[in-house]
């Protein structure tokens, strides 16, 4: 369906997505009307007085006399009551899918466990340097649909693997899968069942770009990527050189960029910056453009960004760090000089965290556990104290700091279970470490 005029439409999930499909729907001649499982939604109070909202809990009549639903990538599909919405043939969507078969210039889709904000934002700084009129969102920043209002050249959108199980005419340009690591197993049945649902992003697609280090992220025959371009350190189109002690970004026997010329830096950076380098030009960007992104991009907020330094002492906002995956990129290769102070906590999602025993439980390494999950993540290391809330540990670690220590938010979990997400965590995190004295 791409003619909604007149079709009764559901939207479910309110927030800043769901208000972009109301929009667009509305815009669009539909009958819309919103459901919400929450009792107080996000965005309420925008949404037009005459658009019927239903909130608390999901209107099974409403959904079965739908002509179409709209839902929210914070709702499973699985839903019992969506099930019965789709039983009766009605149809389910995500607004991604919306936007896939109105966008009329090309896309470059990211997905991944870990570093898609990053290389979304790169290859959008990309494609800028080089000229083009750059529309980016998706998962980040701007919602999809509120995107097409403009002129743009070239999409470049970070998906979910919500998002991406909800939409079918997606035909990116360039798609990639940068890594699949464990994540949101309260939603999917094992790993296998998340990574089917990122894998979709390489259908139909132009060319895939495919992580040559991790196995998952590779096509597995149902997908059907017209090429297939690989990064990795080596054996791969886009690689790693290093010669004489100096690390270059390479594509094929092209030299792109020396590392030291990259403003973000460390391995899985540079694996970024190579997913980025090889997107951008499988959908025709200069390296003139490619390279002076490289050179200015200084990394994302709440991405290991250092939040304050004094006495000696670094606080790092890692607030982004929502799985176990990210954690153990923050502490692989860290440069310490006296004591981390980890903090760890949250809503794990029902991971396994058992990976980060061997990281965490050294001399050096001080563990600071809060919120939902805090226990079982306190139980990892010998040096760990359990907390009720993020601000209650750093008060207890603050005493301890010495100059040379580190003081590093990366905490493995989602924050939705005491804030309402991880930039309000890493916001009150970096407002704590800069009011020490
Ligand atoms: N109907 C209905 C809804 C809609 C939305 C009911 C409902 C919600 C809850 O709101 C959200 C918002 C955002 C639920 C989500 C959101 C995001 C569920 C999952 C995600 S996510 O997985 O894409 N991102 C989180 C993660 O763990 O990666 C981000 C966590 C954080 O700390 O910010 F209840």
């Amino acid at each position: 369906m791409t003619d909604y005029k007149n079709k009764t439409v559901t939207v479910i999930g309110l927030g800043k997505t769901g208000l972009s499909c109301v929009d667009f729907l509305v815009r669009k001649q539909a009958q819309v009307r919103v459901i919400d499982t929450r009792a107080n939604p996000t965005g309420a109070e925008q949404l037009g007085a005459d658009i019927p909202l239903h909130k608390g809990g999901l209107n099974q009549q409403w959904l079965l006399d739908s002509d179409l639903i709209v839902i929210s990538p914070g709702l499973a599909v699985k839903t019992p009551e969506i099930q019965t919405a789709l039983s009766a043939g009605v149809e389910v969507v995500g607004d991604i899918e919306l936007f896939c078969r109105e966008a009329k210039k090309p896309i470059v889709a990211i997905t991944g466990s870990n570093g898609k904000s990053t290389v979304t934002t790169l290859v959008a700084e990309m494609a800028k340097a080089d000229g083009l009129r750059v529309g980016m969102g998706g998962n980040i920043g701007i919602p999809a649909l509120s995107l097409l209002d403009d002129d743009y050249d070239l999409y470049v959108l970070e998906l979910s693997s919500f998002q991406l199980e909800t939409t079918y005419s997606l035909k990116a340009a360039a798609a990639t899968v940068l890594n699949v690591t464990e994540d949101h197993m309260n939603r999917y049945v094992d790993l296998e069942d998340y990574r089917q649902a990122k894998l979709k992003i390489y259908v139909n697609a132009e060319t895939a770009v495919i992580n040559g280090e991790d196995l998952l992220s590779k096509e597995n025959g149902k997908q059907s990527a017209k090429q297939q371009v690989s990064f990795a350190e080596h054996n791969a189109d886009y690689w790693l050189k290093t010669e004489n002690g100096k690390q270059y970004l390479m594509a094929g026997d092209e030299v792109i960029l020396p590392c030291d010329d990259v403003k973000i830096s460390g391995r899985h950076n540079y694996m970024n910056a190579l997913a980025s380098i090889a997107l951008a030009r499988a959908v025709g960007v200069k390296n003139q453009g490619i390279c002076t992104a490289l050179r200015t991009f200084t990394g994302l907020d709440h991405r290991f960004q250092l939040a304050h330094f004094a006495h000696g002492v670094r606080w790092i906002n890692d607030s982004k760090a929502t799985n176990v995956g990210s954690t153990v990129a923050a502490l692989t290769g860290l440069h310490l000089k006296g004591k981390l102070h980890l903090l760890l906590g949250g809503d794990g999602k029902g991971a396994d965290f058992s990976e980060l025993e061997k990281l965490i439980n050294k001399p050096e390494i001080l563990c600071y556990c809060f919120g939902q999950d805090g226990a079982e993540l306190a139980k990892l290391s010998v040096q760990s104290q359990l907390f009720d809330t993020m601000e209650q540990a750093i008060q207890a670690l603050r005493p301890l700091l010495k100059s040379g220590d580190m003081v590093l938010l990366s905490p493995a979990c989602a924050s939705l279970d005491q804030f309402s997400s991880f930039e309000q965590r890493g916001e009150q995190f970096t407002r704590l470490a800069q009011s020490v004295e």
